[in-house]
């Protein structure tokens, strides 16, 4: 009798960790410093929640995915965190909006979502 509580009690226990474990959101660490982004391809999984870790140590960049409409500014010291759950496939483009020298038009990347 004592057992059987004690199953049934570990039966929602699991499911909980279950969901908690298929909503926990994957890092995705992306450095920017003039002109690249570190690393400036990522490729994430259609619908899994992520979050983007932006950091730079050299001077603000801003982080631009106009496919998702995110626009941040990076800023030296700080971890600038962004909430994402693609809900498209494809190659999207990011790039760096706040001018940051000579190098800056080429300062770009790619988020991949795959099915
Ligand atoms: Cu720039």
């Amino acid at each position: 009798m004592k057992r059987r509580a004690l199953v049934l009690l570990g039966i929602p226990l699991m499911i909980g960790a279950a969901r908690l474990a298929a909503q926990s959101p994957v890092e995705v660490r992306i450095s920017a410093r003039k002109f690249e982004f570190h690393p400036n391809k990522a490729t994430v999984k259609l619908g899994q929640p992520m979050v983007l870790v932006l950091t730079t140590e050299d001077r603000i960049h801003g982080f631009k995915m106009p496919d998702f409409g995110i626009r941040v500014e990076v800023v030296p010291g700080q971890e600038t965190r962004v909430s994402l759950t693609p809900g498209k496939t494809g190659s999207f483009t990011f790039l760096c909006d706040v001018f940051c020298g000579d190098g800056h038009d080429d300062m770009d990347g790619t988020l991949i979502v795959e099915a």
